[in-house]
């Protein structure tokens, strides 16, 4: 091994060894001063952002980088006010644990607040933090997982005890301004879920699964969680030689319904999500897409109780765009919640951005007007996107969720225009104008045998075909944008 691969594996495995046990640098770094003190105070002088004030919608015009050009919460646009359409969320883990570390790097984010520790002190600390961070950007709802808001402890009891803690923390904080859109067991950094949480050959870490679903899912309904998510994050297989994915996915689904007992039993009212993801980190994720997972629901008889958490970067990894992965969930009856991001066209990994695409947000902002209940409620927006690794002033964090907002309300706002205009609705209902007959109706009642659509065919010869006009609805859209 040459010296620079020799560096580059230390380096790597320095960064697992990090992420295994903290999110926070293991270090002070220099310039923190006396604040850096990896004190057991969950104390903290004045305010986390200083010197920034309520964001405040300003209008396109504004030059100021702290302040909303499109998003306007109280405003109503389509007989609903902006902030119920799109009811944003802030991602605990990647906003107050993201350290900026990737497989070659070591952290690069150093927030004034945290002191370097993965204390209990530093937990709570890292919560005030996060409420005031959601207060001043104008945001209601926030996001977490277990192990992002507490310290494991050694035993499941003591790690219990921890997030206990923490959660009544938050719970205070959160008075009746705030809510928990949804809650979530992380269930992949650990070893013991090295072959997955209830897709793991070995019956214990399947039961240690449970134990710990079972307690997220008590403080998520203790916090008044609207929602709760499994995202499978190693629930798959890297070779099918030593996989019985059969076995697997029964596995999987037996859990899924003691997960709805379990709910039944405690009086948690909030929607079951699933979000796919195709692979990452497993070479194939069970939950590939949202019609792989709408199949599996329905196979195992769970598609009352379970409706599916769309996130963006995850739709492109599956080789859909985020459009068709929301309109599947749609038509299925099954869309729940969006977790907004975006991926990067030229690196084929999940790279978690903030949307800042217009035209991408249009469409999806498209699925979520058209959905059967007008909009995702209870589901929101979560932004599950985190600052690029350069990034590393305090004042990104702000930045970044501003222009995600911002790009959604023009979204929104061009969903209204399209609307309006109507042009785009008329060139798909004339499309398929040809249906709207007699004979069209009998076809989509299901009335329509071969022998009477034979008679028809040899009746009218050979059939028009029209154009597509694909052109033609492009520029339609993009007039809106
Ligand atoms: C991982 C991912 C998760 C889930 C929650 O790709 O999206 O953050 O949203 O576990
Ligand atoms: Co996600």
């Amino acid at each position: 091994m040459k010296s620079a691969e020799i560096l580059l594996l230390v380096l790597c495995l320095k960064v697992v060894c990090f992420l295994a046990f903290a999110s926070a640098p293991s270090t002070c770094p220099a310039d923190l001063g006396s604040k850096c003190s990896g004190s057991e105070s969950d104390e903290w002088e004045g305010e986390f952002f200083p010197g920034i004030t309520k964001i405040k919608y300003e209008g396109p015009s504004s030059k100021n980088r702290l302040a909303f050009k499109w998003y306007n919460a109280e405003e109503d646009i389509l007989g609903k006010k902006m902030k119920d359409w799109l009811r944003f969320s802030v991602a605990f883990w990647h906003t107050f644990r993201g350290s900026g570390a990737d497989p070659f790097g070591a952290p690069t984010k150093f927030w004034p607040w945290e002191d370097g520790t993965n204390s209990l002190a530093m937990a709570k600390r890292r919560m005030r933090a996060n409420f005031e961070f959601i207060e001043k950007l104008g945001v209601e709802f926030w996001c977490f997982h277990d192990k992002d808001i507490a310290p494991d402890g050694k035993t499941i009891e003591e790690t219990n005890a921890n997030l206990d803690e923490v959660v009544a923390v938050a719970k205070e904080l959160q008075g009746s301004k705030f809510h928990l859109l949804w809650g979530t067991a992380q269930l992949f950094l650990h070893p013991r879920y090295m072959h997955g949480a209830a897709t793991s050959s070995e019956v214990g870490v399947y039961a240690y699964a449970a134990a710990q679903v079972k307690k997220a899912m008590e403080v998520t309904h203790y916090l008044g969680g609207e929602n709760y998510v499994f995202w499978g994050g190693r629930e798959g297989y890297q070779t099918l030689l030593n996989t019985d994915m059969e076995r697997e996915l029964n596995h999987l689904a037996k859990f899924l319904e003691a997960a709805v007992a379990y709910k039944k039993k405690i009086g948690f009212n909030g929607t079951l999500l699933i979000e796919p993801k195709p692979q990452e980190p497993t070479k194939h994720q069970y939950d590939w897409d949202a019609a792989t997972t709408a199949n599996f629901l329905r196979t195992h008889g769970l598609t009352g109780e379970f409706k599916i958490n769309i996130e963006c970067n995850h739709a492109t990894l599956s080789g859909h765009s985020c459009h068709h992965e929301l309109e599947t969930a749609r038509i299925n009856g099954l869309l729940g919640n969006i977790d907004a991001n975006t991926g990067d066209p030229q690196i084929g990994w999940d790279t978690d951005q903030f949307l800042t695409d217009i035209g991408e947000a249009t469409l999806v902002m498209l699925s979520v007007v058209r959905n059967v209940w007008g909009g995702i409620a209870p589901g929101g927006f979560n932004f599950d996107a985190k600052l690029r690794r350069e990034s590393t002033d305090v004042e990104d964090l702000f930045i970044a969720h501003i222009i995600g907002m911002d790009t959604l309300a023009r979204g929104l706002r061009n969903v209204a225009k399209l609307i309006e205009d109507g042009s785009l609705s008329d060139l798909v209902r004339k499309r398929y104008e040809s249906f709207d007959t007699e004979i069209g109706a009998l076809i989509e009642a299901g009335k329509a045998d071969f022998e009477l659509l034979e008679k028809k065919a040899l009746e009218w010869g050979e059939p028009k075909v029209a154009s597509g006009k694909q052109e033609l609805a492009e520029m339609i859209f993009q007039s809106a944008l």
